[in-house]
Parts: C-alpha cells; structure tokens; sequence
C-alpha cells in the first residue's frame, strides 16, 4: 500500500514533464501510438517475478513493470476465456456481450476495438487465440492480419488459420505465435498498429517449450497456505472444483510453460527497441482469468475466489506512466477497452462500460466495488451461475439457480478467503448493503438478463403463450401482469428476486386458453428489481419489473 502512494505522488511529478515531451512530439507529427495487448491464457496475478513470488523467474515480462505501471488489484469480471476476451475486446460486460460461455461469437454488430481502431486508420491484428464462438479459425471484423486456430488450440503442430488459409505448421506455438508477432511488428507501414498478441499458454494441458522443461524441477515448491482447509462451511458446488492429482507437477509444468511466455515478450520488446518505437507503443499485458492452484483444495477458475479473479495487469507507455509505478485501485478487464480508446485520440466512448486505466490510476475516475459474474455452462453443469460484489474490505457471493448458501468475507482480515461469515450476526448489516450494493450494481450495469437471474432458461415459443410487460413498471405497491395462452395447459406465474429468490407464486393450475391477468400485491416485499416468470409446460417466459416504493 504504501508503495501505492509513493508511486501516486510520482506519477504527478513526472506527469509535467512527460507531458512537455509528449507536446514535443505532437508537433512533429508523432500523435497516435501503436498499441500492444498481449494476452496470457489463465495465467494467475501471483504467477509472476513481478508480483513477488518466491522462485518463479519472468525477467521480460517483469521489465513492463519496471519501466511501467503494475495494477496490483486488477481482476476479471468473468473468470472464463471467451467471456472475458469478449469483454477486453468490448469494454462490456458478459450480460451486455452475450458471450456468456465459450460457444457463442462475438456480435459483430458490437463496437469492439479491433473494428473501432481499424475505421480510425489503425492496421490491426490478431495474433492467437480467438476462442469465441464454434467457427472461429476464420478471420474475424475489424482485424487486417489474422493468424489463429479453432478454439483452445493445440500447443505443438497447430493447424493456423492465416487471414483466411488454412496452414498447417511444426513447432511449440508459443514460438510460432511470437515469430508471427515479429513478423507483423517489423513491419515499415504509415499507420500506427493495434496488434492482440493472443498465447496459447498457459493453460491446461501445460506443455512448456522442451528447452524450459523441468527448470523448476529443484524449485522450493509449497503448498497453499488454504490447502487442505475444511470446506464445510462453504457452497457444495465446490467438490466439483478439487483438485485431484500431483500438484507440485502441475504447477511446475504451468510455471514451466510460463517461461515460454516470458521469453516471448522479451523478442517483442527487443523488436520494437529494434525499429525504435517501443516509447511510441503502449503495451499491455494481461490475462483472461486467473486460475487455483490448489488454494482451498480448488482448481481452475470460474469461481469468485481471488485466485480465480485476479489477473496480471502491467503497462508500459511512457507518455502516461513513470517506470516502476504501482497503483491499488481496482482496475478490470473491463477497462482495456476504453484505456485503448483514450490511447488511440477517440472521442467517443462507445457505451462501454469500464474506465480508461489512466484515469484510474490518475484518480479522476473512483471505483469503490465491482460486480462479479459467471454463468451455467452446458459443459459444467455443476457450476451454477454466480454474482458477487468485491469491495476494498468485503466480498459477497450468490449463486443464482441453486440452494447453496451464499457467502460473506472479511478480507480485511481474511484475506485467503477461509470464514464465511454469512450467518455471523455481527456481519448482517454488512451482508445487508452488500447485497443492496449488488443488487443495484446489477441494475446499473443492465445485468437483468431473464435467463440469468432465474434459472438459466430463456425463450418460450410465442406461438403457444405470451408474456406481456407489466402495468405499471416501475410500481407501488401493486402490479398487474398479463398473458394469453394459445390452448388449455398447465401454467405457473412465479416472482423471483434478482438473487433468483422466489418471492410469490401467483398461479399453478392448468388454466384455460386465452387472456389472463393477474394482480400481485408487494406491500411487504423490499424494493428492488423483480423476474415474473411464465411457465406452461415446458417452455418459460420472464421478463423484469421494479418494485419502488
Ligand atoms: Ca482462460
């Protein structure tokens, strides 16, 4: 922390005289700066020289910190690949993209950086991964070169897709991603680049570069300190999260697969020195989500733990951030977006939904709690859908389609995340406003999404009933709710509050064909958003209401 503030107040000394140079620079024509991202697949926020850890070496990837600016709270909001690319690519969150799982594409009618830079007179890149949707090998808007693979890829002899070709190609694809990477940056062009170095690594199935195989072999490994804990007290839902196996390997093979990564960013910063442009690029590099390696007994990511939130986020670019500054706001993978849209000179800010990252880290922005979500994935039906709400001292987590209990910590305390104080009666006041403040971080952000807050089912077939909106909406204390059926069946009209908790329900009979109006009277339930959902055999409609009082 005090680290933080010392690097605060340097940042406004050398704000005055990068700025003179950067006015210098104006002048002669230098105005708009490549842009960098690169992107690690699962790598945790600990997993880092930079971030202290205890034996783990990453030199080049520990320079952007040196000689940048480390977010030492930087979290996803969505610990899951597609959703979160989606939402570094969007500045949107998952209930706002819709690419709530890993199956689904990425609207191309969305403003997404790579199409908004691309019109702004930028050459674009993707360089990796895509993983967005089940066709995603092939090039997608917005991007002038594109060099990637179908899904999570394979890490040796991968099948590229090169703007449009299929091109089979040998070798470990770290090295082949960062050779196409030094390919494109090499490149003499007129225009400023955006380019999106994208790694395989270093997710599951960990297999390093053969020359990094076993460097951490004789390396001081320690259990977590979480490991073995008693998860009684805590959701059910996590036996389907434990870790089974060796895992003092694995985690050698995820570090060891890491160095691949490290020396890969070392040849792309060498290559911009190289065409002198490195100070004229802001480079980021981040990653998709974290991931457990054993804390609480867990693995993966998904979960709201801080393990599976926290992302590596470091940022060079001279011209906003003194070398060797770190700062402890909270800053997201929501807010790469708009940080890249301030970068590039754009005026306008897209309705997304983060904050430029220099505004943050200069304060002209506050975020005090941000809203964490995850939805059921086909695949993982053991995983319900998840919200919680982080701030500076609390974390508070719900599922959504399940009974579990919900959970509550003190990370001022307990910072591991070990005693979940939800039936403490000396937190229910705290647990009181934290769940006000996600209920309207909800509501603010627009994650009111009908499949989401009830029981992950969407849709209906008009043809058969219909739901119609509410009278009046927002209400006080009574509404009217309204829908026809096409034939005689069975019908159940339930409330749900935005935590999926069943307030009322107003119908469960088989009713005839036709129209039916139903009044529900909410004198003694509290304000706040409400789903009114239509069930008639086995098709659902929802749709929202607001109760104000
Ligand atoms: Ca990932």
């Amino acid at each position: 922390m005090r680290g933080g503030l010392r690097a605060i107040g340097s940042f406004f000394f050398v704000l005055f005289f990068v700025t003179d140079s950067f006015a210098a620079k104006a002048t002669t024509g230098a105005g708009r700066p490549n842009i960098l991202v690169i992107v690690v697949d699962d790598l945790r926020a600990k997993a880092l020289g930079a971030s202290g850890h205890p034996f783990l070496k990453s030199p080049n990837i520990d320079r952007l910190a040196n000689e940048g600016l480390i977010f030492s709270n930087a979290f996803v909001t969505h610990s899951l690949c597609s959703p979160s690319r989606a939402t570094l690519l969007t500045g949107l969150y998952s209930h706002k993209h819709r690419v709530v799982d890993n199956n689904t594409s990425l609207d191309p009618g969305l403003p997404a950086v790579p199409k908004i830079l691309q019109a702004a007179g930028y050459e674009t890149g993707l360089i990796g991964k895509w993983h967005m949707g089940n066709v995603e090998a092939q090039p997608q808007p917005g991007f002038d070169r594109w060099v990637s693979f179908s899904g999570q890829g394979v890490y040796t002899d991968p099948l590229l897709n090169i703007d449009g070709q299929d091109i089979q190609t040998t070798g470990h694809i770290t090295d082949i991603l960062t050779d196409y990477a030094l390919e494109f940056l090499g490149r003499d062009r007129q225009k400023p680049f955006f380019l999106v170095l994208s790694h395989k690594a270093t997710h599951e199935p960990f297999t390093p570069q053969k020359k990094f195989q076993e460097i951490y072999a004789n390396a001081n490994f320690t259990f977590p300190p979480t490991w073995g804990e008693n998860l009684s007290g805590k959701p059910s839902y996590l036996q389907h999260h434990l870790f089974a196996g060796d895992l003092k390997l694995r985690t050698r093979l995820y570090y060891e697969c890491l160095a691949g990564v490290d020396e890969s960013v070392g040849k792309v910063l060498a290559k911009l020195q190289q065409k002198n442009i490195l100070d004229e690029t802001l480079v980021i590099f981040t990653s998709d989500n974290g991931f457990f390696l054993g804390e609480h007994n867990l693995w993966d990511k998904r979960l709201a733990y801080e393990e599976s939130i926290r992302i590596p986020l470091l940022v060079r670019y001279p011209k906003w951030f003194a070398a060797g500054s770190n700062v402890d706001v909270f800053a997201l993978n929501l807010d790469i977006a708009p940080t890249i849209i301030e970068a590039a000179g754009l005026k306008e800010a897209f309705n997304m939904q983060g904050f430029s990252l220099r505004k943050l880290a200069y304060r002209e922005v506050e975020r005090n709690c941000f809203l964490y979500e995850y939805f059921v994935l086909f695949a993982y039906p053991n995983t319900p859908a998840i919200r919680a709400i982080r701030t500076r001292d609390y974390k508070y987590i719900v599922s959504l389609n399940v009974n579990e209990t919900g959970e509550l910590y003190n990370l001022s305390n307990d910072p591991l995340e070990t005693r979940n104080l939800i039936n403490d009666q000396a937190f229910s006041r705290v647990l009181q406003r934290l769940r006000f403040q996600l209920d309207s971080l909800r509501f603010a952000t627009g994650d009111t999404s009908v499949d989401t807050a009830v029981d992950g089912q969407t849709g209906g077939n008009p043809l058969q009933f219909e739901l119609y909106q509410n009278f009046p909406n927002p209400f006080n204390p009574a509404t009217t709710i309204r829908y026809a059926l096409r034939k005689t069946g069975p019908v159940r009209l339930e409330i749900f509050d935005t935590n999926g908790r069943k307030a009322a329900t107003l119908v469960n009979a088989v009713q005839r064909s036709g129209s039916h109006t139903v009044r529900w009277n909410a004198a003694n339930q509290p304000n706040g958003v409400y789903f009114y959902r239509l069930r008639v055999g086995s098709l659902v409609q929802t749709r929202k209401m607001i109760l104000l009082k």
